[in-house]
């Protein structure tokens, strides 16, 4: 997976050719195989020590790193006419790294780590993720869990990150102005300053990118004791939508005869779920800001997706999107519910962070070192989601885009018994590793994913450096 990978870095600017040599031959080490360590990766012990002190370099930055990859990002997304700017925060948790300094505290005080808030461009036709727009880190300050959220103004609030991400978004269709941007958010994502953000642009002429956002609280409507959720879930029917629903556990409060209760572990099965399909068009009431006094009232679209019978003991499915694109027929209904299904995108880039390059293991010991590795694997982990969309679009594509001479050579040698004369298509590559990392391969079977992906690519590098050795490849 080294191949190219150099190219996300071509115009990263460390102040020195020998860093800049250095950081990019870090980058392919590490795509050849995300889950290993960082000292196992750099391949040696002198050159996992220039590594680190690389990365100890002030000239070395999470951020410029993600500025180098922003410029081949865009350059992808220059052939995309619709593009799906999609946003979410993901923890990185590092309370059992006892030494790392210059971390803060994470939803609770015995938990450290970061906070990092990605923005993931998305070519909307094909669903294929083009890289990392930008992402913010942070961490949070001990003062402000203890203060009064009312009284934070919204230029202080951690939710702010929303509504730069959004400008950011605005910024694209500045950029080409033919071409249309849709800021996708979950619920967190539900804040009013970015719908009026929106309005004021549209009205003034002025770039603006469109919204699809899912509701993350019953707002007010324009209408004496009328609420939101009520009267779009009791919209006329439009259709019904089919969903593939993952299994998924996670922590929810539950409410019980209207009382919130505690925390409690609900799983979801996976099924194929049918959804109706609901639309209308609301006027929301502006709320009172204690700073900033009352926003101005707004009108919006709402589309919302409910599942219809589901199994015993599970919630239905319900998804409230806010957008701005237009709801007036099912078709258009359908293109925002399934613009709003690509965002699990992020979560799988998310997953492959965690799960695949382990960043939660790294054990640098100064923050910004740790977070300049982080950086590289978001570029590893997002290449990972990549290949795999490619390769479900465009399986014919020769596979020296993505692999090295050695890695399909030696995926070829140790599946088919057989040396390998004239490279493979990217979709026979792809498939070889796969195997290697335990996908069936079944005539029924979907392509690998990237667990299998991850997990071939581990092994395949012991099979490069095996074959290396014996002079066979
Ligand atoms: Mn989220």
């Amino acid at each position: 997976m080294a191949a190219n990978i150099k190219k996300e870095l071509a115009d990263i600017d460390l102040g020195d050719k020998r860093r800049e040599r250095r950081i990019m031959r870090l980058a392919s080490r590490m795509a050849e195989a995300p889950s290993e360590s960082l000292r196992a990766s750099s391949g040696g012990w002198s050159e996992a020590i220039a590594a680190f002190r690389l990365f100890k370099n002030k000239n070395v930055t999470h951020g410029k790193i993600l500025d180098a990859h922003r410029k081949p990002t865009l350059a992808r997304a220059a052939k995309s006419p619709r593009l799906l700017f999609i946003s979410d925060t993901t923890e990185l948790d590092y309370t059992s790294h006892k030494a790392l300094a210059e971390v803060g505290r994470l939803d609770h005080e015995k938990r450290r780590g970061f906070y990092a808030h990605n923005h993931l461009l998305v070519d909307e036709d094909s669903g294929v993720a083009l890289g990392l727009y930008g992402s913010k880190i942070w961490t949070r300050e001990e003062k402000d869990a203890e203060r009064d959220h009312k009284e934070i103004p919204f230029e202080e609030k951690e939710s702010l990150r929303w509504f730069e991400g959004y400008l950011q978004a605005c910024s694209l269709v500045a950029a080409k102005p033919l071409r249309q941007v849709l800021y996708v958010g979950d619920r967190e994502s539900d804040i009013y300053e970015i719908l009026v953000e929106h309005a004021e642009r549209s009205s003034e002429g002025k770039p603006a990118a469109d919204l699809l956002i899912r509701a993350g609280r019953d707002r007010a409507l324009d209408e004496k004791k009328k609420f939101l959720f009520e009267r779009v879930r009791n919209a006329t029917r439009l259709g019904d939508f089919e969903l593939n629903v993952t299994a998924k556990k996670q922590m929810k409060k539950k409410t019980v005869d209207g009382k919130t209760g505690t925390r409690r572990l609900v799983e979801r099965t996976k099924r194929t779920a049918t959804l109706e399909v609901r639309a209308t068009t609301v006027s929301l009431r502006g709320p009172y800001r204690k700073h900033g006094g009352k926003l101005p009232n707004l009108s919006v679209n709402v589309v919302v997706v409910r599942e219809k019978d589901p199994p015993e003991g599970q919630e239905p499915v319900e998804w409230i999107l806010l957008t701005t694109l237009p709801v007036d027929t099912f078709d258009q209904v359908l293109r925002v519910i399934e613009a709003y299904a690509k965002r699990w995108l992020i979560e799988e880039f998310h997953r492959i962070l965690k799960s695949g390059c382990r960043v939660e293991q790294i054990q640098l010991r100064k923050g910004n070192a740790l977070l300049c590795a982080v950086a590289l694997y978001f570029i590893v982990a997002w290449r990972i989601l990549y290949v795999r969309d490619v390769c479900r679009d465009a399986p014919e594509l020769p596979c020296t885009h993505f692999f090295s001479e050695a890695e399909w050579r030696a995926a070829f040698i140790i599946q088919r018994k057989l040396i390998g004369t004239s490279p493979p298509s990217l979709g026979e590559v792809v498939e070889l590793i796969g195997k290697i990392g335990g996908h069936m391969g079944r005539k029924k079977d979907p392509p690998p994913g990237p667990e299998c992906l991850w997990k071939g690519l581990e092994k395949l590098r012991h099979y490069v450096e095996m074959g290396q050795a014996l002079g066979a490849l």
